[in-house]
């Protein structure tokens, strides 16, 4: 038989759980949503794991490859380029860029010395240059401007100055 007390203790628990479904249901669900924009956001701020296109034993390698001497720069379509880029103490080669707007760059990223990061500011790019190692990485350039390549590793006495700079100009067509 259900005295009056137990009637009381039967809505208060009833209603407790109520609350508390809601309470655990609202966790998940912010659980989630913080999940996902993270996720979202790392992608999108910091770009995808970078592939590394080639390691050498020796770390002076790659600056001795054909690609790495001249100019750096070569056309390899009506709007693609391929950018060898070598970070030293404390500048980025070469530097500055000139490319028309549309232009899809690849860079192949390394370094003639100690560690740099390779940042261009206002894109997703963002590589560390490992002595010996080439990375590769491709980006579209849609809008004209200046963006500069900053060295986000801390490298010695210049690194804060350690800038470059990429001119995309009005596309001609
Ligand atoms: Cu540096």
């Amino acid at each position: 038989m259900q005295t009056p007390h137990d009637a009381f203790e039967d809505a208060f628990h009833a209603a407790a759980d109520r609350h508390e479904r809601a309470w655990v249901f609202m966790a998940i669900v912010l659980i989630t949503l913080l999940f996902i924009v993270t996720g979202y956001l790392v992608a999108r701020d910091y770009g995808v794991v970078v592939q590394t296109q080639a390691t050498y034993s020796n770390p002076n390698t790659p600056a001795t490859l054909a690609e790495f001497q001249g100019k750096g720069i070569k056309q390899t379509g009506p709007h693609s380029y391929n950018v060898y880029m070598m970070g030293r103490v404390w500048s980025w080669s070469p530097s500055p860029i000139n490319i028309p707007a549309g232009s899809t760059v690849t860079f192949y990223v390394t370094s003639g010395d100690v560690l740099h990061g390779f940042e261009v500011q206002d894109t997703d790019i963002n590589v560390t240059a490992i002595p010996g190692v080439i990375a590769k990485v491709t980006y579209t350039f849609d809008k004209p401007g200046v963006f500069h390549i900053i060295c986000n590793e801390y490298c010695g006495a210049g690194h804060q100055a350690m800038i470059g700079r990429i001119n995309v100009t009005r596309s001609a067509t």
